[in-house]
């Protein structure tokens, strides 16, 4: 178990590169374009595998996010705030709101989807 999620995470961080890498050389001679442009926060939905108040993570089962580039897979997030956690259970379905950045992707938002 331990063993998949690791393959899944880093099949993430792969795949989240490439787009990371693109907005960045967007940047330059661009007058009146942000300058600190980032990849814009996605929206996603899954299922809540695991939670962890230690760590401050939240392993999800979610869906393709196909404004990002991600295939569905079972990863870990990180929360923007603990009170993140508090939200969903274990076995709950949830959309979320993700600031995507491979493997530092940090949750921003999350909801019980019913
Ligand atoms: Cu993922």
């Amino acid at each position: 178990m331990k063993k998949h999620l690791i393959t899944f995470a880093w099949a993430c961080t792969m795949l989240a590169a490439p787009a990371f890498v693109a907005a960045q050389q967007m940047d330059p001679n661009m007058p009146g374009m942000q300058h600190d442009a980032k990849p814009a926060d996605a929206q996603g939905m899954g299922v809540v595998k695991a939670i962890d108040t230690g760590k401050g993570t939240i392993t999800l089962q979610h869906e393709a996010i196909a404004a990002i580039g991600w295939p569905a897979m079972t990863m870990p997030f990180k929360v923007a705030s603990p009170d993140l956690l508090k939200v969903a259970k274990v076995g709950d379905k949830v959309t979320f709101t993700l600031h995507p950045a491979g493997m530092a992707s940090t949750l921003t938002a999350i909801r019980p989807a019913r």
